[in-house]
């Protein structure tokens, strides 16, 4: 809400005025108002869920070995089309597409998105919070885009965009030194500035964490675990976006560490982990893979799942201690 009491702004006026100038330049507001396109169409769906036909799967496994839910389908066609279209990006990469999409290689189509279009998705049929999430980058040269141009650490993005359909829809943008939220009003469809300069606050006030994989941790995992325990509250949706928004506004840290069967975990690096702790940075938290600053790692295949631990930054930093020990 704007601070003088009147009404709130626009996501394109607020985005406008904040961003980097070269970004807002070279067409970063396109990019947004393509984000915010295909969010209000996953939002419509997701309102509507059963009655939109919504509820189950396709019937296919995707490129992680998942089923792909209805909404999934739906999502990928939504922010697809509306990125594809806008005019300002080279190339995307889905979760929910084996290979990248690219789209032009002129000069003036200078960003790469990467992104989750329908997060926690298996959670539609049960009305919980599910979310899209986003990785930006420029381009980093006028080459022509491929597929290694997608394999950029977290650190060189531009910018990053979550959206949460929980019991608000809510867009969460974050540049440089930077994140703004913006609430969905069904009556304009217009994504209005709801939430200004969110920093994570100084408390810790939850761990997250699927408690049910405890036996599957590595033993410092468990005494990492058993640490967090012994000081905070447990919080678990089980839709990344939904656990993260909650840490981001309320102060909190989330977990989904690698373990025996998985030394890598489960959540994705390229548009999952590094898109939120863009977010988590530029707010003040931290995210880490337990072992490196989840930004600095560098992708060697788009869709290179990670561990994730991210939150207020000393607690990351109580947990990479402890696993260290
Ligand atoms: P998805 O991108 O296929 O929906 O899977 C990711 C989801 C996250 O939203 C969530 O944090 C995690 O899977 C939950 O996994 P689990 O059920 O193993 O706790
Ligand atoms: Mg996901």
């Amino acid at each position: 809400m704007s601070d003088s009491g009147d009404s709130p702004r626009t996501l394109a006026d607020v985005v406008a005025d904040t961003a980097p100038a070269d970004l807002v330049e070279d067409g970063f507001l396109t990019v947004v108002g393509a984000i915010a396109s295909g969010a209000r169409r996953v939002s419509d769906l997701t309102r509507r869920a059963a009655l939109a036909g919504m509820l189950g799967d396709i019937g296919e496994i995707n490129v992680q070995g998942e089923i792909v839910q209805v909404l999934d389908a739906a999502g990928t066609d939504a922010f697809v089309s509306s990125l594809r279209d806008c005019g300002a990006v080279a190339a995307l990469a889905c979760e929910e597409l084996e290979e990248a999409v690219f789209v032009s290689d002129r000069a003036d189509h200078p960003y790469l998105v990467l992104f989750d279009p329908v997060d926690g998705s298996s959670n539609i049929d049960v009305a919980v919070t599910i979310g899209s999430i986003f990785a930006v980058y420029r381009r980093s040269d006028d080459a022509p885009v491929t597929d290694a141009s997608l394999l950029r650490p977290g650190r060189e993005q531009c910018a990053a965009v979550y959206v949460v359909y929980g019991s608000s829809t809510v867009l969460v943008v974050a540049t440089e030194g930077r994140v703004d939220g913006f609430t969905l009003d069904p009556a304009s469809s217009e994504f209005l500035h709801s939430h200004e300069q969110i920093r994570i606050p100084s408390q810790c006030a939850a761990y997250s964490v699927n408690e049910g994989n405890q036996g599957n941790w590595h033993p410092e995992m468990q005494a990492a675990v058993a640490d967090l325990r012994a000081d905070y509250g447990l919080r678990y949706v089980g839709s990344l976006v939904a656990d993260f928004h909650r840490d981001l506004l309320k102060g909190g840290i989330f977990l989904y560490p690698g373990d025996v069967k998985s030394s890598a975990g489960k959540l994705r690096l390229g548009y999952e982990a590094n898109p939120l702790c863009y977010v988590a940075e530029q707010a003040g938290g931290a995210g880490s893979t337990g072992s490196e600053r989840i930004l600095d790692v560098q992708p060697e295949i788009l869709h290179q799942r990670t561990p994730l631990i991210v939150g207020n930054a000393d607690v990351v930093e109580r947990v990479v201690a402890k696993l260290a020990e």
